[in-house]
């Protein structure tokens, strides 16, 4: 025992460095993944991780910036739940010397108040989504969107980039659109109210969700609602999750756009990087290819052993 103390003793002093991370809950199995991912870096960095569960709520997220600040640490992870409201807390990290990297999700601050922000580009992903429906229907269909988290970057670029594209398609239009939250039970929910609205959703053509959670969830809705989605009803989606390639494997869904979650390397290497008094990039890109069912069969086994 003694001589276990003493190692984890020895292995504190000798922590590389400190991090506090601020993360927005467990709402996506990207989220889950992605939290993961980032403590197993950690770890595998000899890098003390201070993590802090914000269970949705900005205000759990400034404090637990707060305690970061207070305790010292060398740098801050913050993956911000919605875009608004962080510049009071960022003029605190910077008075204090501390750099914030964004994770995943972007703010609507001045540039100069964080370090960097390790995201892919939201309006891209969009985009590619938009271009792939525009293909596979020639341009005709009625589209019922699943947005993210109300005020979150991630659904407010996601739906600016699909609609920047669907706005070359006068016959390509979002019928209904509301957030699912990026959970499943969301999903599934507001898919419900959609089908309902629209007639048992005859008249639905494909939907476009913000995450694949809140596909998987719309996809639950389609079957009970005695429609074959896939065919019926076209399924895209974002985030290229383990279990999204089993639905599509299944027929369930058509498309899928990959964002990668091991966005914690990027992030201590930038902190690593600024410490030493060498310049970081404002934005460390993270952006990944659009899947389709041909290979889902295989990127499931690659992915779920
Ligand atoms: O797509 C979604 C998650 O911020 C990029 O948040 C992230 C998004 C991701 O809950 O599944």
């Amino acid at each position: 025992l003694a001589m276990a103390v003493a190692l984890g003793l020895s292995a504190t002093a000798q922590a590389e460095m400190l991090i506090g991370f601020s993360q927005i809950g467990s709402e996506s199995g990207w989220r889950t993944s992605e939290t993961a991912s980032i403590k197993a870096e950690a770890e595998r960095r000899g890098i003390d991780l201070k993590f802090s569960d914000a269970q949705q709520k900005q205000e759990n997220q400034i404090k637990a910036v707060r305690s970061f600040i207070a305790q010292g640490v060398d740098g801050i992870l913050l993956a911000p739940v919605v875009e608004t409201g962080w510049d009071q807390v960022l003029k605190e990290a910077k008075g204090a010397g501390i750099p914030v990297v964004l994770i995943d999700r972007g703010v609507d601050a001045d540039e100069s108040l964080y370090l960097t922000k390790v995201a892919s580009d939201f309006v891209q992903e969009g985009a590619l989504a938009a271009a792939w429906l525009a293909a596979e229907t020639n341009g005709v269909c009625d589209v019922v969107e699943l947005q993210g988290t109300v005020g979150s970057s991630a659904a407010n670029d996601r739906k600016e980039g699909f609609e920047s594209v669907i706005g070359n398609f006068p016959s390509l239009s979002i019928i209904r659109s509301q957030s699912g939250n990026f959970t499943r039970s969301g999903g599934k929910e507001v898919m419900e109210s959609f089908l309902k609205a629209e007639n048992g959703g005859k008249s639905i053509c494909a939907v476009y969700a913000h995450n694949d959670d809140m596909a998987l969830g719309a996809v639950q809705a389609i079957k009970e609602a005695g429609l074959k989605p896939g065919e019926d009803i076209l399924v895209v989606s974002i985030d290229a999750v383990p279990d999204i390639f089993k639905a599509m494997a299944d027929g369930d869904t058509n498309a899928t756009i990959e964002l990668n979650p091991h966005l914690g390397g990027p992030a201590f290497d930038a902190i690593k990087t600024a410490k030493s008094g060498r310049e970081v990039p404002k934005w460390i890109k993270a952006n990944g290819p659009l899947y389709l069912p041909d290979t889902a069969a295989e990127e499931y086994k690659k992915r779920s052993s």
